[in-house]
């Protein structure tokens, strides 16, 4: 006996000490996300068998529980029996209505012989056991039977309710359309994560996609578009006559109806958009007579800037025609909240519209502003009549905020604290932290994407309450919001790329008390996180663990020191021989650096239990003759691309992928001429200049490179000119070396002319061209 006691108090020990060693904490150990308010962990399980009941107090908390239940059909071949009233006996889970708790809130007590939820209401008790889920073994998120021994439980202790009412994530279905069936695995994992607004972002310019019987034609001709998916969303060439439309699809309200009751079953509420006045032209395509100029219109195959195709604000008819659209919308979906966009409204046509001008002038408007403000209440008008509250992006301030309207700030939070100063509802969800289509990674590891940078931790970092309000304002802050707009995300695949796990993220901002919020404790509950994505087949994107490489070159000691991280404070792993990084005795941090005095590959990765995880980041640093060698330009650099200035491209230090690394130097619409002065007399048989195409940002490869070499740097002897024939491509992003290679010559002097293709294809835009390193061999 004392024996027993003696080994479990060592192994107990062995336990602590352990997760000392990781920074775990017992209640990191669980993967609770989002965290709860208070966890107090114990000893001893509770474990679910066949027998067990989960005893509900009435028909109304049935609901809560078949997304708990279905669990078990799947992972275990049984699920819990159901049961109203009845006295709890050891092994039953048992509901108790506590009235003092918020409308979200639960407590969950485990103890090894019951487990007892209390709630106010049946959403409390459905939080409650998607926490019990996550303290189940993983294996319960598995869609296939296991033979797990026991389906156990440790026994904890959890109070918990969410900061924010609106924990919501936005899903753009029409730059890309998604079937049904991917948006409710999204509602699955949305409710798994406690948020609670799915925002279906149903209309844009490039697809109409729910059906509205009034109106046919919006989802026969707006839903399709043409076929564009292989060239750069920016550079797609509008519909021709007589060519067909053969991307997109649309919901029918069936479909509709069936995910509002899927969502409704998991606690979620779908706020349904339809974009007024701008982003319209998918409506405007088939009804152009909403339109100020009657069209023609074609959809949008992909980008469109400015967008001044919108709905005529002079027209009765528009309105009559929205309103009809915003009833069958009403009477499909229940939310309180009705989202008519309001963003990017370029009114040049209304300036020139004789029906808008009338409408400024009977209305005593002062202009155009006032005239998408006077579009805006009119529509609210009719939203408050039904009953519903209208929400709109945040350009719905200008020329006065609706008398009853909630905004959503996307531009930043200013606009989300004027309106709460205004005394009006607020949902912040500001680009820099919310908006899950810019980049998550180190750029040139990704896969094509919008622009921005928004990695996990600046997700986590996301504070929906800005200083800047009192705190009567600030109650005005109902919660925030991700969002996900789909023009660079074509497949569902790469939807749940972008989503996860960017989702876990904000959930826990927007559930977890500020106070509970700590980016190492989420880092390890993560662990568990990214094996329930597993389960649930979700391919979630691992970049919150690629390597961010950081070269500092020194021109006097002429060094680079490399500095390697990630965000998630992973341990490292690196090579300098060329081969991949493995899991090795050396020395696990989560920063290394590496200082190099000759050219080297470092290959590097991170790890997570043990294994390596995410990408092998490569780079090479090529310690060429000319580095640190004094460069003359002809016509400097743009001061916006410095390239880290007059040694930037001698440093050792290759440009890449992104244009905005600090290694580019750009010339914008002229071309560039460089010379480099080696110092002293070389053989030399070989120059290659970096350069980089990103037609998104209008670089684009240029059209030749000359090399010449000199021993005065007065006469210059061609040795080479590499051409680019290939007629620029609207599509690709990448860096593109143009190299020279010649029988070995003595010179002191190189040069490099480089000619840009001036303007952007099919455009006026000036054309850049981006240069880095100068390689002299
Ligand atoms: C701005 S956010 C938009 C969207 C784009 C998004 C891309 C907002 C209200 N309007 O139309 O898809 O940027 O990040």
């Amino acid at each position: 006996m004392k024996l027993k006691f003696f080994l479990l108090l060592i192994m107990s020990l062995v336990l602590v000490k352990v997760q000392a060693a990781s920074g775990k904490t017992g209640e990191d150990v669980l993967g609770l996300i989002p965290r709860p308010l208070s966890v107090i962990t114990g000893h001893g399980t509770f474990t679910f068998t066949p027998k067990t009941r989960i005893i509900v107090e009435n028909e109304e908390q049935m609901q809560s529980v078949p997304f708990f239940t279905e669990l078990f059909h799947h992972a275990a071949g049984w699920e819990p029996k159901v049961v109203i009233g009845g006295s709890p006996v050891a092994g039953d889970v048992v509901f108790r209505t506590d009235q003092s708790l918020d409308k979200e809130a639960y407590t969950l007590e485990v103890t090894p012989s019951r487990i007892e939820i209390r709630a106010s209401e049946p959403v409390g008790f459905f939080y409650a056991l998607q926490t019990v889920r996550q303290l189940l073994p993983v294996q319960i998120e598995q869609n296939k039977l296991n033979s797990i021994v026991g389906w156990k439980v440790p026994v904890v202790r959890i109070k918990d309710k969410p900061r924010f009412g609106w924990r919501g994530y936005m899903l753009d279905v029409s730059r890309h359309f998604f079937p049904k069936q991917e948006v409710e695995k999204m509602i699955d994992m949305l409710a798994m994560h406690k948020m609670n607004v799915f925002h279906w972002h149903l209309v844009d310019d490039n697809g109409w996609r729910i059906e509205i019987k009034k109106y046919p034609k919006l989802t026969e001709v707006g839903a399709w578009r043409v076929n564009h998916e292989n060239m750069s969303w920016s550079a797609r060439p509008a519909q021709k006559p007589g060519e067909k439309a053969t991307y997109g699809g649309f919901y029918t309200q069936e479909d509709i109806r069936e995910v509002v009751a899927y969502a409704k079953a998991r606690f979620i509420n779908i706020v349904p958009e339809i974009e007024m006045p701008a982003h319209s032209v998918a409506a405007l395509t088939p009804y152009p007579q909403f339109s100020c100029t009657g069209g023609p219109f074609t959809v949008a195959t992909g980008g469109i800037w400015p967008n001044i195709n919108i709905y005529c604000a002079g027209n009765d008819s528009t309105f009559t025609f929205l309103e009809d659209v915003l009833s069958e919308v009403m009477d499909l979906f229940p939310s309180q909240y009705i989202h008519i966009g309001g963003d990017e409204a370029t009114k040049t046509n209304w300036v020139a519209c004789p029906k808008c001008q009338a409408r400024i002038k009977a209305e005593g408007l002062q202009n155009t502003e006032q005239l998408q403000s006077y579009f805006i209440h009119r529509i609210e008008k009719f939203v408050n009549s039904k009953g519903r509250t209208l929400i709109g992006w945040d350009e719905i301030l200008q020329g006065g905020l609706a008398p009853r309207a909630t905004v959503m700030s996307w531009r930043g939070f200013d606009g989300g604290i004027a309106a709460a100063r205004q005394g009006h509802d607020v949902v912040m969800t500001p680009t820099d932290n919310c908006y899950f289509d810019y980049y998550q990674g180190p750029q040139d590891q990704e896969p094509l994407a919008i622009g921005g940078y928004l990695p996990l931790k600046k997700v986590y970092d996301f504070e929906p309450v800005p200083k800047a309000l009192n705190a009567d304002e600030a109650k005005h802050i109902l919660g925030g919001q991700a969002n996900l707009w789909s023009e660079f995300v074509p497949t569902s695949q790469h939807l749940e790329y972008m989503t996860f796990p960017r989702l876990s993220a904000i959930a826990e901002d927007l559930w977890s008390s500020s106070d509970r919020k700590d980016w190492t404790s989420f880092t390890h509950r993560m662990n568990l996180q990214y094996s329930r994505y597993q389960h649930h087949g979700v391919n979630y994107s691992k970049s919150a663990f690629n390597i961010q490489m950081n070269p500092s070159f020194d021109v006097t000691t002429k060094k680079i020191v490399v500095t390697m991280t990630n965000d998630v404070n992973a341990p490292i792993y690196y090579t300098t021989d060329g081969s991949n990084p493995k899991v090795s005795s050396q020395s696990a941090s989560s920063i290394q650096k590496v200082e190099l005095t000759r050219s080297e590959t470092i290959k590097a990765a991170s790890a997570s239990n043990g294994k390596i995880i995410g990408k092998v980041t490569s780079r090479y640093f090529p310690f060429h003759k000319a580095v640190a060698k004094m460069v003359s330009y002809k016509t400097p650099y743009d001061p916006k691309y410095t390239g880290g200035g007059n040694y930037g491209l001698v440093n050792a230090v290759r440009g890449s992928k992104n244009y905005a690394d600090g290694e580019w130097q750009g010339w914008e619409g002229i071309d560039a001429e460089v010379t480099i002065d080696l110092e002293t007399m070389q053989m030399i048989s070989k120059l290659t200049l970096g350069t980089l195409q990103d037609a998104g940002q209008l670089i684009f490869l240029p059209k030749s490179v000359a090399f010449s070499i000199s021993v005065d740097g007065v006469d210059f002897k061609p040795v080479g000119t590499v051409e680019n024939h290939i007629a620029p491509k609207l599509v690709e992003q990448g860096v593109k070396d143009y190299g020279v290679k010649f029988t070995s010559q003595k010179a002191r002097f190189v040069k490099a002319q480089v000619k840009n293709i001036g303007t952007v294809p099919g455009s006026d835009s000036k054309a850049w061209i981006f240069l880095d390193e100068f390689m002299v061999e």
